[in-house]
Protein backbone atom coordinates (compact mmCIF):
# COMPACT_ATOMS: atom_id res chain seq x y z
CA UNK A 1 0.00 0.00 0.00
CA UNK A 2 2.32 2.77 0.51
CA UNK A 3 4.28 4.15 -2.14
CA UNK A 4 7.55 1.84 -2.45
CA UNK A 5 9.03 4.30 -5.10
CA UNK A 6 9.31 7.21 -3.10
CA UNK A 7 12.22 8.27 -0.67
CA UNK A 8 10.73 8.43 2.46
CA UNK A 9 10.67 11.58 4.99
CA UNK A 10 11.04 12.21 8.26
CA UNK A 11 7.42 14.92 9.40
CA UNK A 12 6.95 16.43 12.40
CA UNK A 13 3.24 16.53 13.57
CA UNK A 14 2.94 19.82 14.57
CA UNK A 15 -0.73 19.99 16.24
CA UNK A 16 -3.55 17.88 16.67
CA UNK A 17 -4.77 14.21 17.97
CA UNK A 18 -3.76 10.98 17.72
CA UNK A 19 -7.43 10.53 15.70
CA UNK A 20 -6.46 13.65 13.28
CA UNK A 21 -3.05 11.91 12.50
CA UNK A 22 -4.67 8.34 12.38
CA UNK A 23 -7.29 9.68 9.68
CA UNK A 24 -3.94 11.53 7.75
CA UNK A 25 -2.22 8.03 7.95
CA UNK A 26 -4.87 6.20 6.71
CA UNK A 27 -5.33 8.22 3.72
CA UNK A 28 -1.50 8.46 2.96
CA UNK A 29 -1.25 5.04 3.05
CA UNK A 30 -3.89 4.31 0.22
CA UNK A 31 -7.29 3.81 2.41
CA UNK A 32 -9.23 5.47 -0.18
CA UNK A 33 -12.53 4.84 2.27
CA UNK A 34 -13.97 4.22 5.67
CA UNK A 35 -17.10 2.31 5.85
CA UNK A 36 -18.06 3.36 9.38
CA UNK A 37 -21.29 2.62 11.81
CA UNK A 38 -20.57 5.13 14.57
CA UNK A 39 -21.08 5.11 18.34
CA UNK A 40 -19.86 7.30 20.93
CA UNK A 41 -16.19 5.99 20.96
CA UNK A 42 -15.63 7.83 17.44
CA UNK A 43 -16.42 11.52 19.04
CA UNK A 44 -12.53 12.22 18.65
CA UNK A 45 -12.72 10.76 14.88
CA UNK A 46 -15.72 12.42 14.25
CA UNK A 47 -13.98 15.97 15.14
CA UNK A 48 -11.04 14.83 13.31
CA UNK A 49 -13.37 14.61 10.10
CA UNK A 50 -14.55 17.51 10.66
CA UNK A 51 -11.70 19.48 10.91
CA UNK A 52 -9.95 17.72 7.90
CA UNK A 53 -13.09 19.48 5.68
CA UNK A 54 -12.16 22.38 6.88
CA UNK A 55 -8.39 22.35 6.54
CA UNK A 56 -8.61 20.29 3.84
CA UNK A 57 -6.61 17.62 4.75
CA UNK A 58 -6.46 14.60 3.17
CA UNK A 59 -8.81 11.58 5.08
CA UNK A 60 -10.44 8.44 3.11
CA UNK A 61 -13.81 9.17 2.27
CA UNK A 62 -16.06 8.77 5.08
CA UNK A 63 -19.02 6.48 3.71
CA UNK A 64 -21.94 6.08 7.01
CA UNK A 65 -23.53 2.50 7.02
CA UNK A 66 -26.68 2.44 8.68
CA UNK A 67 -25.62 -1.45 9.26
CA UNK A 68 -22.39 -2.87 9.89
CA UNK A 69 -23.01 -6.26 7.54
CA UNK A 70 -23.58 -3.38 4.64
CA UNK A 71 -20.19 -1.73 5.63
CA UNK A 72 -18.09 -5.10 5.35
CA UNK A 73 -20.11 -6.07 2.39
CA UNK A 74 -18.89 -2.65 0.92
CA UNK A 75 -15.58 -3.31 1.77
CA UNK A 76 -15.32 -6.64 0.43
CA UNK A 77 -16.90 -5.27 -3.05
CA UNK A 78 -14.25 -2.58 -3.25
CA UNK A 79 -11.84 -4.94 -2.85
CA UNK A 80 -12.83 -7.50 -5.20
CA UNK A 81 -13.07 -4.80 -8.06
CA UNK A 82 -9.86 -2.74 -7.52
CA UNK A 83 -7.36 -5.37 -5.23
CA UNK A 84 -6.95 -1.95 -3.13
CA UNK A 85 -7.86 -2.63 0.67
CA UNK A 86 -10.71 -0.38 2.55
CA UNK A 87 -11.05 0.50 5.74
CA UNK A 88 -14.55 -0.30 8.36
CA UNK A 89 -14.90 1.32 11.70
CA UNK A 90 -17.60 0.06 13.90
CA UNK A 91 -18.96 0.78 17.42
CA UNK A 92 -16.82 -0.83 20.43
CA UNK A 93 -18.16 -4.88 21.06
CA UNK A 94 -21.86 -4.42 19.99
CA UNK A 95 -20.74 -3.21 16.10
CA UNK A 96 -18.04 -5.56 16.10
CA UNK A 97 -21.01 -8.35 17.18
CA UNK A 98 -23.28 -6.85 14.23
CA UNK A 99 -19.65 -7.40 12.25
CA UNK A 100 -18.73 -11.05 12.80
CA UNK A 101 -20.75 -12.80 9.68
CA UNK A 102 -18.86 -10.33 7.22
CA UNK A 103 -15.77 -10.75 8.99
CA UNK A 104 -16.10 -14.94 8.68
CA UNK A 105 -16.59 -14.26 5.45
CA UNK A 106 -13.41 -12.21 4.72
CA UNK A 107 -11.12 -14.24 6.56
CA UNK A 108 -12.12 -17.55 4.66
CA UNK A 109 -12.28 -15.84 1.48
CA UNK A 110 -8.79 -13.92 1.83
CA UNK A 111 -10.51 -10.64 1.57
CA UNK A 112 -8.28 -7.78 3.73
CA UNK A 113 -9.68 -5.47 5.20
CA UNK A 114 -8.33 -2.74 7.64
CA UNK A 115 -11.32 -3.55 10.56
CA UNK A 116 -11.00 -1.73 13.74
CA UNK A 117 -13.38 -0.78 16.66
CA UNK A 118 -13.25 1.36 19.45
CA UNK A 119 -13.17 0.94 22.51
CA UNK A 120 -14.96 1.93 25.72
CA UNK A 121 -12.99 4.48 27.29
CA UNK A 122 -10.82 3.33 30.00
CA UNK A 123 -11.26 6.18 32.35
CA UNK A 124 -13.92 6.92 35.00
CA UNK A 125 -12.24 9.91 36.53
CA UNK A 126 -9.26 12.44 36.25
CA UNK A 127 -8.25 14.48 33.09
CA UNK A 128 -8.14 12.82 30.08
CA UNK A 129 -10.33 13.96 27.00
CA UNK A 130 -12.47 11.76 26.01
CA UNK A 131 -12.67 9.59 29.21
CA UNK A 132 -16.42 7.95 30.34
CA UNK A 133 -19.22 10.34 29.72
CA UNK A 134 -21.93 8.52 29.76
CA UNK A 135 -24.00 5.32 31.34
CA UNK A 136 -22.92 2.97 28.38
CA UNK A 137 -19.53 3.60 29.15
CA UNK A 138 -19.81 0.68 32.09
CA UNK A 139 -21.67 -1.95 30.41
CA UNK A 140 -20.09 -2.04 27.23
CA UNK A 141 -16.38 -2.63 28.20
CA UNK A 142 -15.25 -5.92 27.84
CA UNK A 143 -11.66 -7.52 29.13
CA UNK A 144 -11.10 -8.78 25.89
CA UNK A 145 -13.03 -7.64 22.93
CA UNK A 146 -10.95 -9.11 20.56
CA UNK A 147 -11.88 -12.43 21.54
CA UNK A 148 -14.81 -12.45 19.84
CA UNK A 149 -12.80 -12.28 16.20
CA UNK A 150 -9.65 -13.70 17.63
CA UNK A 151 -10.22 -16.70 15.28
CA UNK A 152 -11.12 -14.69 12.03
CA UNK A 153 -8.42 -12.05 12.03
CA UNK A 154 -5.07 -12.39 10.83
CA UNK A 155 -3.86 -10.08 13.85
CA UNK A 156 -5.42 -7.79 16.12
CA UNK A 157 -4.20 -4.91 17.80
CA UNK A 158 -5.19 -2.74 20.55
CA UNK A 159 -3.76 1.05 20.50
CA UNK A 160 -2.52 1.95 24.01
CA UNK A 161 -0.55 4.93 23.54
CA UNK A 162 -0.09 8.15 20.97
CA UNK A 163 3.15 6.99 20.34
CA UNK A 164 1.79 3.66 18.55
CA UNK A 165 -0.04 5.00 15.90
CA UNK A 166 1.75 5.51 12.98
CA UNK A 167 3.47 1.42 13.50
CA UNK A 168 -0.28 0.03 14.70
CA UNK A 169 -1.73 1.51 10.66
CA UNK A 170 1.06 -0.02 9.12
CA UNK A 171 1.58 -3.14 10.62
CA UNK A 172 -2.22 -3.86 10.28
CA UNK A 173 -1.85 -2.54 6.53
CA UNK A 174 1.23 -5.22 5.71
CA UNK A 175 0.23 -8.27 7.47
CA UNK A 176 -3.67 -8.14 5.80
CA UNK A 177 -2.05 -7.50 2.21
CA UNK A 178 0.45 -10.36 2.75
CA UNK A 179 -0.36 -13.29 1.29
CA UNK A 180 -3.09 -15.15 2.37
CA UNK A 181 -4.28 -12.19 2.61
CA UNK A 182 -7.38 -11.41 5.18
CA UNK A 183 -9.03 -8.87 7.61
CA UNK A 184 -7.00 -7.56 10.97
CA UNK A 185 -8.72 -5.69 13.77
CA UNK A 186 -7.10 -2.67 15.37
CA UNK A 187 -9.39 -1.32 18.44
CA UNK A 188 -8.99 1.70 19.23
CA UNK A 189 -9.90 3.37 22.64
CA UNK A 190 -11.65 7.05 22.80
CA UNK A 191 -9.04 8.09 25.13
CA UNK A 192 -6.27 7.88 22.92
CA UNK A 193 -7.68 8.85 19.97
CA UNK A 194 -8.79 12.10 21.85
CA UNK A 195 -4.59 12.55 22.56
CA UNK A 196 -2.66 14.96 21.54
CA UNK A 197 -0.30 13.60 18.61
CA UNK A 198 1.87 16.99 18.65
CA UNK A 199 5.48 16.33 18.78
CA UNK A 200 5.06 13.04 16.78
CA UNK A 201 6.77 12.08 14.01
CA UNK A 202 5.73 10.02 11.05
CA UNK A 203 7.87 8.36 7.88
CA UNK A 204 6.09 9.75 4.60
CA UNK A 205 5.87 7.25 2.62
CA UNK A 206 5.65 4.62 5.14
CA UNK A 207 8.48 2.12 5.69
CA UNK A 208 6.39 -1.01 6.25
CA UNK A 209 5.23 -3.12 3.16
CA UNK A 210 3.35 -6.17 2.61
CA UNK A 211 5.84 -9.38 2.52
CA UNK A 212 6.77 -10.64 -0.83
CA UNK A 213 4.10 -13.53 -2.04
CA UNK A 214 5.14 -16.90 -1.52
CA UNK A 215 6.78 -18.16 -4.32
CA UNK A 216 6.48 -21.99 -6.12
CA UNK A 217 9.56 -24.25 -4.79
CA UNK A 218 11.11 -25.69 -8.27
CA UNK A 219 11.30 -29.05 -6.31
CA UNK A 220 7.12 -29.38 -5.73
CA UNK A 221 6.50 -27.79 -9.56
CA UNK A 222 8.89 -30.36 -10.81
CA UNK A 223 6.89 -33.27 -8.81
CA UNK A 224 3.57 -31.96 -9.99
CA UNK A 225 4.60 -31.61 -13.82
CA UNK A 226 5.67 -35.11 -13.66
CA UNK A 227 2.39 -36.53 -12.00
CA UNK A 228 0.93 -34.07 -15.17
CA UNK A 229 3.13 -35.38 -17.90
CA UNK A 230 1.84 -39.04 -17.00
CA UNK A 231 -1.79 -38.33 -16.58
CA UNK A 232 -4.22 -38.78 -19.42
CA UNK A 233 -6.96 -37.47 -17.77
CA UNK A 234 -5.58 -34.72 -15.82
CA UNK A 235 -8.29 -32.44 -14.21
CA UNK A 236 -8.68 -28.59 -12.54
CA UNK A 237 -11.06 -27.62 -10.24
CA UNK A 238 -11.27 -24.28 -8.97
CA UNK A 239 -13.72 -22.03 -6.67
CA UNK A 240 -11.52 -18.58 -6.05
CA UNK A 241 -9.70 -18.72 -8.89
CA UNK A 242 -9.03 -15.27 -10.81
CA UNK A 243 -9.32 -13.47 -7.47
CA UNK A 244 -6.15 -12.08 -9.36
CA UNK A 245 -8.42 -11.26 -12.32
CA UNK A 246 -4.63 -10.87 -14.50
CA UNK A 247 -3.84 -14.60 -13.60
CA UNK A 248 -6.88 -15.86 -15.50
CA UNK A 249 -4.96 -15.66 -18.72
CA UNK A 250 -2.21 -17.52 -17.33
CA UNK A 251 -4.77 -20.47 -16.27
CA UNK A 252 -6.55 -20.19 -20.43
CA UNK A 253 -3.00 -20.85 -21.75
CA UNK A 254 -1.51 -23.65 -19.33
CA UNK A 255 -5.60 -25.16 -19.84
CA UNK A 256 -5.30 -24.93 -23.46
CA UNK A 257 -1.61 -26.03 -24.44
CA UNK A 258 -1.99 -29.19 -22.81
CA UNK A 259 -5.80 -30.07 -23.51
CA UNK A 260 -6.47 -29.84 -19.56
CA UNK A 261 -10.26 -29.27 -18.56
CA UNK A 262 -11.11 -27.15 -15.83
CA UNK A 263 -13.96 -27.43 -13.84
CA UNK A 264 -15.00 -24.90 -11.04
CA UNK A 265 -17.07 -25.76 -7.97
CA UNK A 266 -19.17 -23.45 -6.39
CA UNK A 267 -17.32 -20.70 -8.40
CA UNK A 268 -16.24 -17.23 -6.47
CA UNK A 269 -14.63 -15.35 -9.32
CA UNK A 270 -14.31 -15.62 -12.98
CA UNK A 271 -11.79 -17.89 -13.39
CA UNK A 272 -11.61 -18.79 -17.08
CA UNK A 273 -13.56 -17.36 -19.74
CA UNK A 274 -16.53 -19.22 -20.35
CA UNK A 275 -16.36 -19.66 -24.12
CA UNK A 276 -12.71 -21.31 -23.33
CA UNK A 277 -12.54 -24.85 -24.61
CA UNK A 278 -11.27 -26.25 -21.36
CA UNK A 279 -14.31 -24.86 -19.75
CA UNK A 280 -15.89 -27.75 -18.26
CA UNK A 281 -18.33 -25.93 -16.34
CA UNK A 282 -19.40 -26.17 -12.88
CA UNK A 283 -19.47 -29.41 -11.59
CA UNK A 284 -16.30 -31.32 -10.85
CA UNK A 285 -18.47 -34.53 -10.03
CA UNK A 286 -18.36 -36.40 -13.82
CA UNK A 287 -15.12 -36.42 -14.01
CA UNK A 288 -13.66 -37.34 -10.44
CA UNK A 289 -14.16 -40.92 -11.17
CA UNK A 290 -11.62 -41.18 -14.70
CA UNK A 291 -9.38 -38.76 -13.47
CA UNK A 292 -5.78 -39.56 -12.95
CA UNK A 293 -4.30 -36.46 -11.90
CA UNK A 294 -6.44 -33.47 -10.19
CA UNK A 295 -5.10 -29.76 -9.44
CA UNK A 296 -7.00 -28.33 -6.81
CA UNK A 297 -6.63 -24.91 -7.66
CA UNK A 298 -7.45 -22.18 -4.99
CA UNK A 299 -10.45 -24.57 -3.91
CA UNK A 300 -11.17 -25.46 -0.19
CA UNK A 301 -13.61 -27.88 -1.01
CA UNK A 302 -12.74 -29.97 -4.77
CA UNK A 303 -15.28 -32.60 -3.85
CA UNK A 304 -17.69 -34.09 -0.77
CA UNK A 305 -15.96 -36.96 0.06
CA UNK A 306 -18.94 -38.48 2.13
CA UNK A 307 -20.73 -38.19 -1.94
CA UNK A 308 -18.21 -38.78 -4.28
CA UNK A 309 -14.33 -39.10 -4.63
CA UNK A 310 -11.57 -39.47 -7.31
CA UNK A 311 -9.62 -42.71 -7.17
CA UNK A 312 -7.79 -44.04 -4.00
CA UNK A 313 -4.69 -43.76 -6.54
CA UNK A 314 -5.56 -40.46 -8.50
CA UNK A 315 -2.27 -38.02 -7.18
CA UNK A 316 -4.11 -34.94 -6.12
CA UNK A 317 -2.01 -31.35 -6.40
CA UNK A 318 -3.26 -28.44 -4.48
CA UNK A 319 -2.09 -24.69 -5.25
CA UNK A 320 -2.39 -21.89 -3.90
CA UNK A 321 -0.69 -19.23 -1.05
CA UNK A 322 -1.63 -21.37 1.64
CA UNK A 323 -2.94 -24.69 -0.17
CA UNK A 324 -3.35 -26.85 2.90
CA UNK A 325 -6.06 -23.37 4.10
CA UNK A 326 -4.78 -23.79 7.60
CA UNK A 327 -7.02 -22.10 9.41
CA UNK A 328 -9.42 -24.63 8.28
CA UNK A 329 -9.87 -26.94 11.55
CA UNK A 330 -10.90 -30.36 9.36
CA UNK A 331 -9.64 -31.20 5.93
CA UNK A 332 -8.52 -33.95 4.81
CA UNK A 333 -8.41 -34.37 1.04
CA UNK A 334 -5.20 -36.14 0.13
CA UNK A 335 -2.26 -33.75 -0.92
CA UNK A 336 0.32 -35.43 -2.72
CA UNK A 337 1.85 -32.25 -3.74
CA UNK A 338 1.14 -28.80 -2.46
CA UNK A 339 2.75 -26.02 -3.69
CA UNK A 340 2.66 -22.66 -2.21
CA UNK A 341 2.91 -19.61 -4.24
CA UNK A 342 0.62 -17.37 -5.57
CA UNK A 343 -1.71 -19.65 -8.18
CA UNK A 344 -0.77 -17.34 -11.57
CA UNK A 345 3.14 -17.98 -10.75
CA UNK A 346 2.52 -21.86 -9.97
CA UNK A 347 0.45 -22.09 -13.00
CA UNK A 348 3.32 -20.50 -15.21
CA UNK A 349 6.12 -22.73 -14.02
CA UNK A 350 4.12 -25.18 -13.58
CA UNK A 351 3.49 -24.59 -17.78
CA UNK A 352 7.71 -24.24 -18.62
CA UNK A 353 8.37 -27.57 -16.40
CA UNK A 354 5.18 -29.71 -18.70
CA UNK A 355 6.55 -27.68 -21.65
CA UNK A 356 7.61 -31.19 -24.39
CA UNK A 357 6.97 -33.44 -21.94
CA UNK A 358 3.57 -34.88 -22.84
CA UNK A 359 3.21 -36.34 -26.23
CA UNK A 360 1.53 -34.46 -28.95
CA UNK A 361 -0.90 -37.03 -29.93
CA UNK A 362 -2.25 -37.57 -26.25
CA UNK A 363 -2.46 -33.69 -25.72
CA UNK A 364 -4.43 -33.85 -29.70
CA UNK A 365 -6.49 -36.87 -28.50
CA UNK A 366 -7.63 -35.64 -24.92
CA UNK A 367 -8.62 -32.39 -26.54
CA UNK A 368 -10.74 -34.19 -29.08
CA UNK A 369 -12.55 -36.24 -26.56
CA UNK A 370 -12.76 -32.75 -24.45
CA UNK A 371 -14.48 -31.33 -27.05
CA UNK A 372 -17.31 -33.47 -27.81
CA UNK A 373 -17.58 -33.97 -24.01
CA UNK A 374 -18.24 -29.96 -23.34
CA UNK A 375 -20.66 -30.25 -26.94
CA UNK A 376 -22.85 -32.71 -24.72
CA UNK A 377 -22.47 -30.48 -21.40
CA UNK A 378 -23.46 -27.32 -23.28
CA UNK A 379 -25.89 -29.09 -25.15
CA UNK A 380 -27.68 -30.49 -21.73
CA UNK A 381 -27.46 -26.66 -20.59
CA UNK A 382 -29.32 -25.63 -23.99
CA UNK A 383 -32.09 -28.28 -23.11
CA UNK A 384 -31.98 -26.92 -19.22
CA UNK A 385 -33.24 -23.98 -20.58
CA UNK A 386 -35.66 -24.84 -23.28
CA UNK A 387 -37.34 -27.02 -20.07
CA UNK A 388 -36.96 -23.91 -17.79
CA UNK A 389 -38.67 -21.15 -20.68
CA UNK A 390 -42.56 -21.52 -20.31
CA UNK A 391 -42.08 -22.29 -16.48
CA UNK A 392 -44.18 -20.63 -14.13
CA UNK A 393 -43.01 -20.06 -11.35
CA UNK A 394 -40.05 -18.35 -12.97
CA UNK A 395 -36.99 -20.57 -13.35
CA UNK A 396 -33.74 -19.21 -12.23
CA UNK A 397 -32.19 -20.55 -15.48
CA UNK A 398 -34.61 -18.53 -17.48
CA UNK A 399 -34.28 -15.33 -15.72
CA UNK A 400 -30.14 -16.10 -16.00
CA UNK A 401 -30.55 -16.40 -19.88
CA UNK A 402 -32.43 -13.43 -20.32
CA UNK A 403 -30.04 -11.52 -18.10
CA UNK A 404 -27.39 -13.12 -20.02
CA UNK A 405 -29.03 -11.55 -23.41
CA UNK A 406 -28.39 -7.63 -22.16
CA UNK A 407 -25.71 -7.53 -19.79
CA UNK A 408 -22.34 -6.02 -21.26
CA UNK A 409 -19.24 -8.03 -20.99
CA UNK A 410 -18.14 -5.46 -18.13
CA UNK A 411 -21.05 -5.95 -16.04
CA UNK A 412 -20.30 -7.36 -12.60
CA UNK A 413 -22.43 -10.18 -11.35
CA UNK A 414 -23.00 -10.52 -7.57
CA UNK A 415 -24.01 -13.97 -7.00
CA UNK A 416 -25.88 -14.81 -3.39
CA UNK A 417 -29.09 -16.65 -5.14
CA UNK A 418 -29.59 -19.64 -7.33
CA UNK A 419 -28.63 -17.64 -10.70
CA UNK A 420 -27.62 -20.65 -12.78
CA UNK A 421 -24.16 -20.46 -13.80
CA UNK A 422 -24.73 -22.62 -16.97
CA UNK A 423 -26.27 -19.70 -18.76
CA UNK A 424 -23.65 -17.29 -18.21
CA UNK A 425 -21.22 -15.87 -20.61
CA UNK A 426 -18.22 -14.52 -19.39
CA UNK A 427 -15.71 -13.64 -20.96
CA UNK A 428 -13.47 -11.18 -18.99
CA UNK A 429 -11.73 -11.46 -15.42
CA UNK A 430 -13.15 -10.36 -12.80
CA UNK A 431 -16.58 -9.71 -13.74
CA UNK A 432 -18.57 -12.17 -11.09
CA UNK A 433 -18.63 -12.09 -7.31
CA UNK A 434 -19.56 -15.17 -4.84
CA UNK A 435 -17.33 -14.59 -2.20
CA UNK A 436 -19.16 -14.80 1.18
CA UNK A 437 -16.68 -17.79 1.30
CA UNK A 438 -17.65 -18.11 5.06
CA UNK A 439 -21.35 -19.02 4.29
CA UNK A 440 -22.53 -16.07 6.04
CA UNK A 441 -25.78 -14.83 3.98
CA UNK A 442 -26.32 -11.00 4.06
CA UNK A 443 -22.73 -9.84 1.98
CA UNK A 444 -24.25 -9.57 -1.38
CA UNK A 445 -25.92 -5.81 -1.13
CA UNK A 446 -22.82 -4.58 0.68
CA UNK A 447 -20.76 -5.69 -1.83
CA UNK A 448 -22.47 -4.86 -4.66
CA UNK A 449 -22.23 -1.57 -3.63
CA UNK A 450 -18.57 -1.64 -2.71
CA UNK A 451 -18.20 -2.63 -6.41
CA UNK A 452 -20.46 0.32 -7.48
CA UNK A 453 -18.66 2.40 -5.39
CA UNK A 454 -14.66 1.30 -6.67
CA UNK A 455 -15.76 1.83 -10.58
CA UNK A 456 -18.72 3.87 -10.71
CA UNK A 457 -19.01 3.48 -14.86
CA UNK A 458 -19.55 -0.27 -14.69
CA UNK A 459 -23.01 -1.66 -13.99
CA UNK A 460 -23.26 -4.10 -10.87
CA UNK A 461 -26.20 -6.49 -11.14
CA UNK A 462 -26.70 -8.09 -7.70
CA UNK A 463 -28.68 -11.38 -7.39
CA UNK A 464 -29.88 -12.46 -4.19
CA UNK A 465 -31.97 -15.28 -2.61
CA UNK A 466 -35.41 -13.85 -0.81
CA UNK A 467 -33.46 -15.24 2.19
CA UNK A 468 -29.99 -13.47 1.61
CA UNK A 469 -31.72 -10.06 0.64
CA UNK A 470 -33.42 -10.00 3.63
CA UNK A 471 -30.25 -11.10 5.62
CA UNK A 472 -28.47 -8.52 4.22
CA UNK A 473 -30.12 -5.44 5.86
CA UNK A 474 -32.06 -4.26 2.63
CA UNK A 475 -33.01 -1.02 3.96
CA UNK A 476 -29.45 0.40 5.05
CA UNK A 477 -28.58 -1.16 1.53
CA UNK A 478 -30.83 1.05 -0.21
CA UNK A 479 -30.32 3.72 2.07
CA UNK A 480 -25.99 3.47 1.20
CA UNK A 481 -27.32 3.64 -2.59
CA UNK A 482 -29.16 6.74 -2.59
CA UNK A 483 -27.25 9.19 -0.07
CA UNK A 484 -23.99 8.08 -2.08
CA UNK A 485 -26.08 7.54 -5.70
CA UNK A 486 -24.68 3.87 -6.28
CA UNK A 487 -27.50 2.85 -8.87
CA UNK A 488 -27.22 -0.98 -8.49
CA UNK A 489 -29.45 -3.44 -10.09
CA UNK A 490 -30.53 -5.80 -7.18
CA UNK A 491 -32.72 -8.94 -8.23
CA UNK A 492 -34.25 -11.16 -5.30
CA UNK A 493 -34.80 -14.87 -6.68
CA UNK A 494 -38.11 -14.84 -4.22
CA UNK A 495 -38.96 -18.60 -3.71
CA UNK A 496 -40.50 -18.06 -0.93
CA UNK A 497 -38.73 -20.00 1.00
CA UNK A 498 -34.70 -21.18 2.67
CA UNK A 499 -34.45 -23.28 -0.77
CA UNK A 500 -31.09 -24.52 0.57
CA UNK A 501 -32.33 -25.49 4.01
CA UNK A 502 -35.14 -27.40 2.32
CA UNK A 503 -32.99 -29.47 0.08
CA UNK A 504 -30.31 -30.12 2.87
CA UNK A 505 -32.93 -31.47 4.85
CA UNK A 506 -34.24 -34.00 2.48
CA UNK A 507 -30.13 -35.41 1.65
CA UNK A 508 -30.13 -36.02 5.30
CA UNK A 509 -34.13 -37.59 5.45
CA UNK A 510 -34.81 -38.37 1.80
CA UNK A 511 -38.45 -39.67 2.72
CA UNK A 512 -38.72 -38.30 6.04
CA UNK A 513 -41.25 -36.27 8.34
CA UNK A 514 -40.13 -33.52 6.61
CA UNK A 515 -40.31 -34.56 2.98
CA UNK A 516 -43.73 -36.38 3.16
CA UNK A 517 -44.88 -32.79 4.62
CA UNK A 518 -44.32 -31.28 1.64
CA UNK A 519 -43.84 -27.94 3.21
CA UNK A 520 -40.84 -28.90 5.45
CA UNK A 521 -41.15 -26.66 8.57
CA UNK A 522 -38.61 -23.59 9.40
CA UNK A 523 -38.03 -23.28 5.56
CA UNK A 524 -40.67 -21.53 3.75
CA UNK A 525 -41.82 -17.91 3.72
CA UNK A 526 -45.23 -16.75 3.80
CA UNK A 527 -45.98 -15.45 -0.31
CA UNK A 528 -46.56 -12.08 -0.93
CA UNK A 529 -43.87 -10.23 0.39
CA UNK A 530 -43.41 -6.92 -1.82
CA UNK A 531 -39.82 -6.71 -2.06
CA UNK A 532 -40.31 -4.72 -4.59
CA UNK A 533 -41.43 -1.93 -2.42
CA UNK A 534 -38.63 -1.87 0.56
CA UNK A 535 -36.56 0.16 -2.47
CA UNK A 536 -39.01 2.74 -3.07
CA UNK A 537 -38.25 3.95 0.55
CA UNK A 538 -35.24 5.35 -0.58
CA UNK A 539 -36.38 6.13 -4.17
CA UNK A 540 -35.57 3.11 -5.80
CA UNK A 541 -37.46 1.69 -8.60
CA UNK A 542 -39.00 -1.84 -7.95
CA UNK A 543 -40.52 -3.91 -10.50
CA UNK A 544 -42.62 -7.47 -9.31
CA UNK A 545 -41.90 -10.00 -12.05
CA UNK A 546 -44.30 -13.28 -11.43
CA UNK A 547 -44.77 -14.46 -15.73
CA UNK A 548 -41.80 -15.97 -17.76
CA UNK A 549 -42.59 -14.26 -20.66
CA UNK A 550 -42.55 -10.71 -19.16
CA UNK A 551 -38.96 -10.91 -17.81
CA UNK A 552 -36.71 -9.67 -20.82
CA UNK A 553 -39.30 -6.56 -20.65
CA UNK A 554 -38.57 -6.39 -16.81
CA UNK A 555 -35.19 -6.36 -16.99
CA UNK A 556 -34.85 -3.77 -19.70
CA UNK A 557 -36.63 -1.31 -17.53
CA UNK A 558 -34.70 -1.87 -14.55
CA UNK A 559 -31.36 -1.55 -16.40
CA UNK A 560 -32.78 1.57 -17.79
CA UNK A 561 -33.38 3.16 -14.47
CA UNK A 562 -30.26 1.59 -12.94
CA UNK A 563 -28.42 3.73 -16.52
CA UNK A 564 -30.17 7.05 -15.72
CA UNK A 565 -28.87 7.00 -11.97
CA UNK A 566 -31.74 5.00 -10.04
CA UNK A 567 -31.23 2.28 -8.22
CA UNK A 568 -33.42 -0.42 -9.19
CA UNK A 569 -35.01 -4.00 -7.85
CA UNK A 570 -36.65 -7.01 -9.38
CA UNK A 571 -38.82 -8.84 -7.29
CA UNK A 572 -38.97 -12.45 -9.29
CA UNK A 573 -41.41 -14.93 -8.46
CA UNK A 574 -39.34 -17.87 -9.09
CA UNK A 575 -38.84 -21.50 -8.64
CA UNK A 576 -37.67 -23.48 -5.65
CA UNK A 577 -35.92 -26.81 -5.27
C1 LIG B 1 -26.15 -15.72 8.56
C2 LIG B 1 -26.65 -17.04 8.09
N1 LIG B 1 -27.72 -17.59 8.69
C3 LIG B 1 -28.21 -18.78 8.27
C4 LIG B 1 -27.59 -19.46 7.26
C5 LIG B 1 -28.10 -20.84 6.83
N2 LIG B 1 -28.57 -20.84 5.45
C6 LIG B 1 -27.83 -21.32 4.45
S1 LIG B 1 -28.59 -21.23 2.97
C7 LIG B 1 -29.95 -20.54 3.65
C8 LIG B 1 -31.15 -20.19 2.82
C9 LIG B 1 -30.90 -19.15 1.80
O1 LIG B 1 -32.14 -18.72 1.31
P1 LIG B 1 -32.25 -17.86 0.02
O2 LIG B 1 -31.29 -16.76 0.04
O3 LIG B 1 -33.69 -17.49 -0.13
O4 LIG B 1 -31.81 -18.81 -1.16
P2 LIG B 1 -32.51 -20.18 -1.66
O5 LIG B 1 -31.83 -21.28 -0.96
O6 LIG B 1 -33.97 -20.10 -1.37
O7 LIG B 1 -32.23 -20.19 -3.12
C10 LIG B 1 -29.79 -20.40 5.02
C11 LIG B 1 -30.82 -19.81 5.92
C12 LIG B 1 -26.44 -18.86 6.68
N3 LIG B 1 -25.77 -19.45 5.72
N4 LIG B 1 -26.02 -17.65 7.10
MG1 LIG C 1 -35.16 -18.37 -1.19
Amino acid sequence: MPDAGKEPVQQRIDSGTVADLYLQLLADRGIDYLFANAGTDFAPLIEAYAKSVEKGTPAPKPITCPHENVAMGMAMGHYAVTGRMAAVMVHVNVGTANSLCGLINAFRGNLPILFSAGRTPYTENGERVGRRTGEIHWPQEMRDQAAMVREVVKWDYELRAAEGVETAVDRALAIAMSEPRGPVYLTLPREVLAAEAAGLTISKPGRFHAASPPYPDPTAVAKAAAILAKAENPLIITSSFGVRPEEVAILADLAEKFAIPVTQRKPRYMSLPTDHPMHLGYNPDPFLDAADAIVVLDCDVPWIPGKTAPKADCPVIHVGSDPLMTPYPLRGFPTDVAITGLSGATLAALAIELHGKIPAARIDSRRKRLAETRQRQRERWKADLEKAKGETPIHPAWFTHCLNQVKGPDDIIVKESPIAWEQLDMSRPGTFFSIGAGGGLGWGLGTALGAKIADRKRRVICTVGDGAYMFGNPIPAHYVAKAEKLATLTVVFNNEMWGAVKRNTREVYPTGFAARSNREPLTYFEPGTKFERAIEVCDGYGERVEKPAEVPKAIERALKAVDSGQPALLNLICRGP
